[in-house]
């Protein structure tokens, strides 16, 4: 049972080409001890760096460091004014606008026991806003930031390729209605960086036997899940 590996680090890393090494952790383990020692907020990802001694948590900080660390030639980045600071407002928006309500959006349709529609209701809405703030802004342009990829799109990348669980719609509708941000995303899809994270991410998933949303196949929602995990705990203190 491991956590589903989340991408937007690697994508940046593999991208770079920085060499790294994945450490799953499974999905009950990710409040206690060892992992709570090295991020207290007991969540993925957390980076420990050796180059430097660093262990760094939350990915919009982690993406922010290995740039500073790693892109040398600035292939990712802008250090001119204002550019500069506009990466830093789409990655603070991408934290703070797209992975909560993408989550909660994702929770309500699918994890959550009861199909509370209000709820469905006020996160969908939500996802779709910031999908219609990014089509806005991408109408005439290839990127969000100048005239090259940056980080500050290739954080956008790994929750807007699950936008069809976070919107409860067919994979290939993800988009409907956003051409813009669907040309974006393709964009970024096709180079082969992204491509080698998801096989890695596509092969540990499936050899631990694991779903999408990082539960065991053929488990219908978290409560499932939940008395499965607290089962097996049982299990091995005996
Ligand atoms: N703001 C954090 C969010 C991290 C996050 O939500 N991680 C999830 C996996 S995608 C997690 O660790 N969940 C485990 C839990 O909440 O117990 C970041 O961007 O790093």
């Amino acid at each position: 049972m491991t956590q589903p590996i989340r991408v937007w680090v690697l994508f940046v890393l593999e991208h770079l080409q920085v060499p790294y090494e994945v450490k799953s952790i499974r999905f009950d383990d990710v409040k206690k001890k060892p992992l709570t020692d090295i991020n207290p907020n007991g969540r993925v990802p957390v980076i420990e760096d050796p180059n430097t001694g660093l262990t760094l948590w939350e990915s919009g900080a982690i993406i922010t460091y290995i740039i500073k660390q790693y892109d040398t030639k600035n292939l990712l980045t802008y250090t001119s004014f204002p550019e500069e600071h506009l990466l830093n407002q789409w990655l603070h928006f991408q934290m703070s606008g797209q992975g909560p309500y993408y989550g909660a959006a994702g929770w309500f349709i699918h994890l959550h026991p009861e199909k509370i529609p209000s709820a469905i209701d006020r996160y969908t809405k939500q996802v779709l806003r910031v999908l219609g703030v990014l089509e806005g802004y991408l109408e005439g342009k290839q990127w969000l930031v100048g005239d090259k990829m940056t980080y500050a799109d290739m954080a956008w990348v790994p929750w807007n390729d699950r936008v069809d669980t976070s919107l409860g719609v067919p994979e290939p509708n993800k988009f409907d209605g956003f051409p813009n941000v669907k040309a974006w995303h393709e964009r970024m899809t096709s180079l082969p960086s992204w491509k080698k994270i998801m096989e890695t991410r596509a092969v540990l998933m499936d050899e631990q036997g694991l779903m999408w949303n990082g539960m065991p196949k053929g488990t219908k929602n978290f409560q499932e899940y939940e008395a499965k995990i607290k089962a097996e705990s049982a299990a091995e203190a005996q």
